[in-house]
């Protein structure tokens, strides 16, 4: 059985709620600078969210919700620009008001860090994106803390696909049985499961709280602080009240065994 050696984390919905206050919001300011008339309002979200990635996301929701929409030029092109606009508002957003991370997740990159594992991020989102919430909600050094941050455009095929993990593992030389990956949606469980990677953590959250997670190893409510212990809603009870770095290495070795 191989030892835990790294840690691989999504980062929507999984260190932070960044989709409903971030995402949506900064999609909503870079439409309406546009003169577009599109709202995407927090329920069509959970809809939108089916599909990762933004520019991928907005081209679904042209296909689904405005079929007639036409542009003068290059679809693509004008998607990316609209993009574009959309991580400038994201990145404002997350200095000002900025956006907490989510419960337990400081205390264990610092439990686990402390412990000599190594740090790794597997995102869908812009990679400027991670840098502001990284900088902002965590530490101003934060990125460093990572040995690699793989996310956004870096893959051709974004969750559900693999891409990204086996990528992540690919730069830091690891096998799927010695990892342990973080997630918080269905898509992410698939690219996990995908990828190899046996052993799975999943945070719930307000939009992905009925995805099916028969994927993961163990599903929790959130990471758990002192004073706020986590739920335990699927898997094998091998946590007490926080998701600490003991807890990590028997759901690996659970999950691996
Ligand atoms: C996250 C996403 C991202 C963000 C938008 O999925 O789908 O697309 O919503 O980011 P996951 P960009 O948490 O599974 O990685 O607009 O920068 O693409
Ligand atoms: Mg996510």
């Amino acid at each position: 059985m191989a030892n835990l050696e790294a840690l691989i984390f999504d980062v929507d919905g999984t260190l932070a709620d960044t989709e409903r206050d971030g995402h949506r919001v900064a999609f909503n300011r870079a439409f309406a600078d546009a003169g577009l008339d599109w709202d995407w309002t927090v329920e069509i979200y959970g809809d939108l969210l089916t599909v990762t990635g933004g520019k991928e996301r907005m081209k679904y929701f042209l296909r689904k919700y405005r079929p007639d929409f036409s542009v003068d030029g290059d679809l693509d092109e004008f998607v990316a620009s609209l993009h574009a606009a959309k991580t400038d508002h994201y990145k404002a957003l997350m200095v000002d008001p900025g956006l907490p991370l989510r419960p337990g997740v400081e205390r264990l990159l610092r439990e686990a860090r402390d412990a000599g594992l190594r740090l790794a991020i597997a995102t869908t989102t812009t990679p400027a994106n991670v840098t502001a919430l990284l900088k902002n909600s965590l530490a101003e050094d934060a990125e460093d803390w990572f040995e690699v941050i793989a996310a956004g455009d870096i893959v051709p095929a974004k969750k559900p696909a693999p891409d990204i993990y086996v990528w992540a593992m690919e730069k830091m030389k690891l096998s799927p049985d010695q990892c342990l990956a973080f997630e918080d949606s269905d898509n992410g469980v698939r690219s996990v499961a995908g990828s190899g990677i046996p052993a799975l953590l999943v945070t719930v959250n307000d939009y992905t709280r009925d995805h099916d997670f028969s994927g993961a190893t163990v599903v929790v409510d959130h990471l758990g602080e002192p004073g706020k212990p986590c739920r335990i809603m699927q898997g094998p009870d091998l946590i007490r009240g926080q998701v600490d770095v003991d807890a990590l290495k028997a759901i690996h070795a659970y999950a691996t065994s």
